[in-house]
């Protein structure tokens, strides 16, 4: 039976129908088929076509890397109301501000790790500026030429730009020289001033997040791009902030991945939001991979969405899982994620993928392949068998 057929027979709307002949003939959907995808598709129908796509694009191959976060600080100027993570000022002294020396003993406690990537990215303050950055960069590389350096986010190279008084284009020429390789998806939350304005105010707008990357691109580099959901937003600022991606994928084909982040409710301002269900997760996910035909890769980030959601996902259009981790992120750990103590093995994460039938496949940043663990087995007590049973935090 074609996939035509099992839709069709799985819905009798026509224009769900439409839209799935759409994306099986390579064609691009619109905003308003993306709105009607979240308003009437079904979990099995979304889930179908984001699958053929996944496998399609990929086959059963589902990436991750071996990497670790370095978070400088978790004191931050701003108060994004879904951040349970940064103190205020007035309350730095529960924080933590690690010094130049301090970050680069963090690398250099990685020396003899076959890790291939860094991820720095914190809160924003007065002494980490452009020269705090270009010097950290730079004296990473010069320790560790091979480590890919994946830093900072648009929220802070706006502010760091803003108070050297440098143009973005010739900050991100000095961060680029510096050594930096490529940057995460974050800050980007949702671009729609509607609603960045009530999570995120004072921090760089949606359309400044997008020129940032725009012109990263333009050096020759590579960046990931995020969304914020299940907060106040509704599905219309979910497809405006996709639009946005697509349209400046299109120009400069510097996107590597995009990563759904649900909004996880413990701790912070919106805790009284609770969390939006799994089915909506899925759909998110799904919608995604639909939507975004020229981004090659959509990650369930598993910190985040916790091991047994990705494993899931992997069937709802993910192709990857981000990395290894090392317990070395706080973000989702302070927001109420599942994963209290973030970090599994190379064996743990292969087997976890193998777990739901797919492949693993360890890349670098820039999806280089590292190794498909083909005819690779693992000693039975390393093994991760399926659905592990989580941590119990008290
Ligand atoms: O920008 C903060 C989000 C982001 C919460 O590029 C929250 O490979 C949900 O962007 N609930 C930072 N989300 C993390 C990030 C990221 C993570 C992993 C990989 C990559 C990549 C990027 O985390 C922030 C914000 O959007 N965030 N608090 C919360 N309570
Ligand atoms: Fe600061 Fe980032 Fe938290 Fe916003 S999300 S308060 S910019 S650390």
């Amino acid at each position: 039976m074609s996939l035509l057929t099992t839709l069709t027979k799985s819905t009798a709307d026509t224009q769900l129908i439409s839209i799935a002949k759409k994306v099986l003939n390579k064609s691009r959907i619109s905003d308003a088929d993306g709105l009607y995808l979240f308003e009437h598709g079904s979990i099995g129908f979304l889930g179908t076509l984001a699958n053929h796509i996944r496998e399609e694009k990929h086959g059963d191959k589902t990436y991750f890397n071996r990497n670790f976060h370095i978070e400088p600080t978790n004191v931050c100027l701003y108060t994004c109301t879904f951040c349970s993570y940064s103190r205020l000022i007035k309350k730095r002294s529960e924080g933590w501000e690690y010094s130049l020396d301090d970050i680069l003993d963090i690398v250099k406690s990685y020396d003899d790790k076959p890790v291939t990537e860094v991820h720095i990215v914190g809160g924003v303050l007065p002494q980490y500026d452009l020269e705090f950055y270009t010097t950290l960069f730079s004296k990473i590389k010069a320790h560790r030429p091979d480590l890919h350096i994946k830093a900072l986010t648009p929220v802070e190279y706006h502010y760091i730009f803003k108070k050297a008084k440098v143009s973005y284009e010739e900050g991100m020429r000095l961060i680029k020289a510096s050594g930096a390789d490529s940057m995460p998806g974050g800050g980007a939350e949702i671009f729609h001033p509607e609603i960045r304005d009530q999570i995120a105010g004072g921090k760089c707008s949606g359309q400044e997040w997008l020129d940032i990357h725009r012109i990263w691109h333009e050096l020759g580099q590579r960046s990931n791009a995020t969304m914020l959901y299940g907060h106040i937003e509704d599905y219309t600022h979910r497809i405006d902030h996709l639009s946005k991606l697509r349209d400046l994928q299109d120009k400069t084909g510097g996107f590597q991945t995009f990563i759904p982040l649900k909004f996880r409710s413990e701790g912070n301002q919106l805790t009284h939001l609770g969390e939006v269900s799994s089915i909506e997760d899925m759909k998110m996910y799904a919608i995604s991979r639909i939507y975004l035909d020229n981004f090659e890769h959509i990650k369930a980030y598993w910190p985040m969405i916790g091991r047994n959601m990705a494993q899931t996902l992997l069937s709802y259009g993910v192709n990857d899982i981000d990395g290894t981790i090392d317990d070395t992120t706080k973000i989702y750990s302070m927001a109420g994620s599942e994963e209290q103590t973030p970090a599994l093995s190379t064996p743990q994460l292969v087997q976890l993928i193998r777990a739901v039938d797919r492949q693993p496949i360890e890349r670098d940043t820039l999806y280089n392949v590292v190794s498909d663990f083909e005819g690779v087995t693992f000693k039975e007590e390393t093994e991760y068998k399926g659905y592990m049973p989580l941590p119990v935090s008290n």
